[in-house]
């Protein structure tokens, strides 16, 4: 019986990836004056390395245009995720990230039938508190049990370490838990941790991932998923995580 839900954040909570983390990587590109920018494109090649930080020195590795010493690579790395962790909060203040369809519906259900939940993501902690404090208002920590950010767990997914945290501070087991993700290493994280996993696919991670409970488009509907919802029509709800899960 699934007694928790587990979230991961980037992609699955709202799409921070296409419309927050991007756009936030090159205003911090213009305002430290480096003469690059990522597309959108390049930005999907990129995501194959986790973390901001780290998505940031491997990109630096490959830039004529980047300083040529890694000491040096390592310093604008950090200016550069600092700057852009800022402009991520510009963008979340303005409105300009709304949570995904299904997930604000998914989240009251859970709090009004007293399931915990767990923030699990491996994103940096000010990134989730702006993201959760602009939606969920400022006591948006008492809506989850636990809240673990790469501050937590800094071995990245698809290390199983923040799914591991997270269960721990539940107290839950892991087959007792359901994670919400999008991204294939966010699966194999659940997967290598013992968690089942519903992928709700984002931008960048439109394709199935091997070892996922259910796939589909968004928790928003209960159209396209594989296995097939029980009712199509309706939202993804905890019933239906529940089915999934058995
Ligand atoms: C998502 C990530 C993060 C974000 C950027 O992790 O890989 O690095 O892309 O955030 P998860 P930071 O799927 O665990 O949420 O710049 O804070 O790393």
């Amino acid at each position: 019986m699934i007694r928790a839900l587990l979230w991961d954040v980037d992609g699955t909570l709202a799409e921070t990836e296409r419309d927050g983390h991007l756009v936030a990587f090159n205003r911090a590109f213009e305002t430290a004056g480096v003469p690059w920018r990522w597309s959108a494109a390049h930005y999907g090649r990129l995501l194959e390395v986790a973390g901001g930080y780290e998505r940031l020195l491997h990109d630096l590795k490959h830039r004529d245009a980047a300083p040529a010493g890694s000491a040096a690579r390592e310093g604008l790395a950090r200016q550069l995720h600092r700057l852009k962790n800022g402009f991520y909060e510009d963008i979340v203040r303005a409105g300009e990230l709304p949570l995904r369809a299904g997930v604000p519906e998914l989240l009251a259900e859970c709090t009004a039938a007293g399931v915990p939940m767990a923030i699990a993501t491996t994103t940096t902690p000010s990134n989730v508190a702006a993201l959760l404090g602009h939606h969920l208002g400022r006591d948006w920590r008492g809506r989850f049990a636990a809240v673990v950010t790469a501050a937590e767990a800094p071995r990245k997914k698809p290390d199983p370490q923040v799914y591991e945290l997270a269960l721990a501070a539940l107290g839950v087991g892991a087959r007792e838990a359901a994670a919400i993700e999008d991204a294939p290493a966010g699966v194999y994280a659940c997967r290598r941790a013992g968690v089942p996993v519903i992928v709700a696919h984002s931008h960048y991670f439109p394709d199935a991932v091997a070892g996922a409970r259910a796939a589909g488009p968004s928790l928003g509907s209960g159209a396209g998923w594989r296995p097939a919802a029980a009712v199509p029509g309706t939202r993804i709800g905890l019933e239906q995580i529940r089915r999934w899960c058995a």
